[in-house]
């Protein structure tokens, strides 16, 4: 996934979020999932998801030195972090989102919704 911005708006994927988009992502519950989280930006965004955590290992493709598990990370300006995704928790269902977790870029769209299948 990849943040952008410009000066309309702050977007995941090139899409800025609406209450009554379709998810951009599905996911089976059960599963894990890479996820390479670009920032084409320049400046630092948190990415937060809901009700899962994820493994974040590698910051601008070189290996992070003690992984931890997390529910947000921040993606460097320019760069990337790869994270892998785990939805094994059998209690997650339905729609869920994943964001900017800076309020300001949130609220103008770098916002978008995953859901456990
Ligand atoms: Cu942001």
């Amino acid at each position: 996934m990849t943040f952008t911005e410009d000066k309309n708006g702050f977007y995941i994927n090139g899409k800025k979020f609406t209450p009554d988009d379709a998810p951009m992502v599905r996911a089976k519950v059960g599963s894990f999932q890479h996820w390479q989280v670009v920032n084409a930006t320049g400046e630092l965004h948190p990415m937060h998801i809901h009700q899962v955590h994820f493994l974040a290992y590698a910051e601008n493709d070189k290996p992070i030195a003690n992984p931890v598990w997390l529910d947000t990370v921040n993606v460097p300006y320019g760069g990337s972090v790869d994270v892998i995704m785990d939805f094994t928790e059998p209690v997650i269902r339905g729609m869920s989102v994943f964001h900017c977790h800076l309020l300001n870029h949130e609220d103008k769209g770098m916002m978008a919704k995953i859901l456990f299948e």
